[in-house]
C-alpha cells in the first residue's frame, strides 16, 4: 500500500534537525485563527511574536508547556461526525477505573499513582520502514491537525465497557506524514517504561508495553491518535500525553503514553499476546461470538451515568462493523482472535 501524503508539508527540515517543526508549524498556522480564539477564551495568552523563534518547544501562541502540564488543561477541539447515541461515562468514572499496569494492576492504582509521570518534555520517535526516521515533539504533534471530539464505545477484553469522548485526529493523518515505505505492513506502538517515573512497574511483563496494527487497520479513519478526553488533555492515568484508540478492538490494543512508533514488515510482538498467547491475539477485534477461554464475550458491563454497571449485549466490532468489517473479509476471526 502506498500511502504517502501528497499534501504540502512545508519546507523540508534541515538534515541537522530531527524534528519536523517547520512542517508541523505550516499546518498549525492554517488552523491557528480558530484555535487562538478558543485559547483566548480558555485563558491562554495568545501571541504570535515568538512564532518560529523556538525549535522543538511546540507551537508558540498555541501551547505553553507549563500550561499543558496542568491537569484539566482544555484542548481546542472541533465537533466530529464520529459519535454514538449511548449515554456517556462520567469523567470521574473514566479516570478512576483504569488499566495502566505500569502504575499498578488494580483498577484504582493508575489514578492514584500516575501523577509521577512527566509528560513534558516528551517526544515520539518514528522509525523502522519509513522514508526518513524522525523524532517528533509532542506539542508539534498535538498542533498538527485540528483535534476532533469523538465519542467512542470503549470495550475492555475483561468485559466492561465505557462511552468516552476522546480528543484527537485520525492516526492515518500522522502515518501519511511519517511516509512509510511500501514494504511497511504493520505499525508498532511502544509505551514509556521508566522505573524512575513508574516505581511500581510490575515484574513478569515484557516492558515496554507493545501493541500493533496492520497498516491498513491503522489507516482506517476510526483509529484515533488521542491527546485528550472530555475536552482536556489526557489525565496521566488515561495515557498522557498521547495514546491510540481503536474502538472496534479490545481496549488493550490502544497503547498509552506512546514514545515510539515503528513501521515493520512483520507482525510486531504485543505485550498481552506475549503474556497469554492463547487468550490475547494480535487482532483482538471485539467479537461476541469468540469467547475468552475464561469468560464469555457475549455481554459487557457498561459503566455509564447509571448508578451501577449494567449488562448490555456486545456488538460485533463493538458496533463499528460498517466501517471496519471489510478489513477482515475472508479472514477466520475465530483463529485470528
Ligand atoms: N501502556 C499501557 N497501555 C494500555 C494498558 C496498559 O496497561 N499499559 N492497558 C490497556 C487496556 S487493557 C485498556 S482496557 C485500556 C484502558 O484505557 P483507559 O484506562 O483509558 O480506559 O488501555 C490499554 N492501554
Ligand atoms: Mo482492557
Amino acid at each position: 500500500m502506498r500511502i504517502r501524503d501528497t499534501r504540502k508539508l512545508g519546507p523540508e527540515p534541515r538534515s541537522s534537525e530531527i524534528t519536523p517543526e517547520s512542517a508541523f508549524r505550516e499546518h498549525a498556522r492554517s488552523g491557528s485563527q480558530t484555535r487562538r480564539r478558543f485559547l483566548a477564551g480558555a485563558g491562554y495568552i495568545a501571541t504570535t511574536a515568538a512564532l518560529g523563534a523556538t525549535v522543538g518547544r511546540g507551537i508558540p501562541g498555541l501551547w505553553a508547556p507549563k500550561d499543558v502540564l496542568a491537569a484539566e488543561t482544555p484542548l481546542p477541539t472541533v465537533p466530529s461526525k464520529y459519535t454514538v447515541a449511548d449515554p456517556q461515562t462520567p469523567k470521574q468514572k473514566a479516570t478512576h477505573f483504569n488499566n495502566f499496569y505500569e502504575f499498578g494492576t488494580d483498577k484504582s492504582d493508575p489514578a492514584q499513582n500516575a501523577h509521577t509521570l512527566r509528560t513534558r518534555p516528551w517526544t515520539v520517535q518514528v522509525d523502522g520502514l519509513v522514508k526518513k526516521p524522525r523524532t517528533v515533539n509532542i506539542d508539534d504533534l498535538i498542533a498538527y491537525r485540528p483535534l476532533e471530539n469523538r465519542v467512542y464505545r470503549h470495550r475492555c477484553v475483561e468485559a466492561w465497557s465505557m462511552v468516552i469522548p476522546w480528543d484527537g485526529y485520525s492516526l492515518s493523518e500522522f502515518i501519511r506524514f511519517c511516509d512509510p515505505l511500501p514494504s511497511a505492513k504493520f505499525v508498532q506502538f511502544l509505551s514509556l517504561a521508566d522505573r524512575t517515573q513508574m516505581p511500581d512497574l510490575p515484574g513478569g511483563y515484557n516492558w515496554p508495553y507493545s501493541e500493533g496494527l496492520r497498516l491498513d487497520e491503522a489507516m482506517n479513519p476510526l483509529a484515533l491518535l488521542t491527546f485528550g478526553c472530555y475536552g482536556s488533555v489526557l489525565p496521566n492515568q488515561n495515557g498522557a500525553p498521547v495514546r491510540v484508540v481503536t474502538p472496534w478492538k479490545y481496549g488493550f490494543k490502544s497503547a498509552k503514553s506512546i514514545v515510539h512508533i515503528r513501521f515493520t514488515d512483520k507482525q510486531p510482538h504485543t505485550t498481552w499476546n506475549d503474556q497469554g498467547p492463547g487468550e490475547y491475539g494480535f487482532y483482538s477485534n471485539v467479537n461476541p461470538e469468540v469467547d475468552h477461554p475464561r469468560w464469555s464475550q457475549a455481554h459487557e458491563r457498561r459503566i455509564d451515568s447509571a448508578a451501577l454497571p449494567h449488562s448490555v449485549p456486545t456488538q460485533m466490532f463493538n458496533g463499528y462493523g460498517d466501517q471496519v468489517a471489510s478489513l477482515y473479509s475472508g479472514m477466520d476471526l475465530k483463529s485470528n482472535y
